[in-house]
């Protein structure tokens, strides 16, 4: 018989913000950590873990690999991350709170996937205002480098070859926030995009996945997506994904590993868990034969592979 996981994946500290990762045979997971005790009855994190797997099953825990002590100009706010690699480095790129105000996005580098990951000294984007959260990064087959962001717009720049800068002269794009793209909620555009986007091609279509806010009062986070032909949209709202659950947010990461599909999330699910104090966990999933995805459960956990 298979052997099954269980959920949440990490059980000894609070893990949220799920970022998984292929490198070689291995699959990476980043992670934020709710720390145990609140600072002013807020998110308290400070440091960025990483877990491996080659199973799905066994998880290696690699510890702390970035954390807001090795980043000078920032205070609080250790974010949602995504690692990725290119030509043998690996960038963590992670939204931080700057010392002089407002949110911005850091990216360390590292000569492995488990870091230590060290930060470029300055923010890599910086509007000046709070919108810069939630970095997901994307290498085309072109080889352009796509890193997406944003609360409660969702924006994006042009990374350089080098992953550590982006086209000045193309500047922060706005993706439109229209109801087309991202189906009518209640976040601050009149859409049900909220945070945390996800994205990544499967078959020649560019997936947008992100947690959304639904119509009417405002609800807990569900976990939505939306498609497009082209890696700068438009892009068509595809509908939920995962329904909302009890915790006031979620976050989505999403990987094909050994032919297999996995959404990872998170929940207030372990003991002691609240909307400060979350944990992340996995399901399995398949696409539709037109790439559409059907809402999914929360899960219990998932088969070895
Ligand atoms: O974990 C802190 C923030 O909450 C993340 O950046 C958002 O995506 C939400 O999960």
């Amino acid at each position: 018989m298979k052997r099954k996981s269980s959920n949440p994946i990490v059980k000894n500290i609070y893990t949220a913000d799920p970022a998984p990762s292929v490198f070689g045979d291995t699959l990476y997971l980043y992670t934020t950590h709710d720390e145990d005790e609140l600072e002013n009855d807020f998110y308290t994190m400070y440091d960025w873990r990483c877990f491996s797997t080659e199973n799905m099953v066994d998880w290696t825990d690699h510890g702390v690999v970035f954390s807001l002590n090795d980043i000078e100009w920032a205070d609080r706010r250790a974010w949602a991350p995504q690692a990725i690699e290119r030509n043998g480095k690996y960038y963590l790129y992670c939204p931080v709170h700057k010392i002089d105000g407002g949110m911005a996005i850091a990216v360390g580098v590292a000569d492995s996937p488990v870091g230590p990951f060290k930060d470029l000294g300055h923010p890599l984007v910086d509007e000046g205002d709070w919108n810069d959260i939630d970095p997901t990064v994307f290498i085309d087959d072109d080889g352009q480098a796509y890193l997406y962001f944003g609360n409660p717009e969702l924006r994006y720049v042009l990374l350089n070859e080098d992953m550590v800068s982006y086209d000045e002269k193309v500047g922060v794009q706005k993706i439109p926030m229209t109801v087309e793209s991202f189906g009518k909620g209640s976040h601050d555009t009149g859409t049900s995009y909220g945070e945390g986007p996800w994205f990544y091609k499967r078959n020649g279509l560019y997936y947008m996945v992100f947690a959304g806010f639904a119509e009417g009062e405002r609800r807990n986070e569900h976990l939505a997506y939306a498609t497009s032909e082209g890696p700068t949209g438009p892009w068509v709202y595809g509908g939920v994904m995962m329904e909302e659950g009890k915790c006031f947010t979620n976050h989505p990461g999403v990987i094909d590993y050994k032919g297999h599909s996995y959404l990872f999330y998170h929940t207030d699910e372990l003991p002691g868990g609240s909307l400060f104090h979350r944990s992340v966990c996995v399901t399995e999933f398949k696409y539709n034969e037109d790439g559409s995805v059907t809402p999914m459960p929360y899960s219990d956990g998932v088969e070895e592979i």
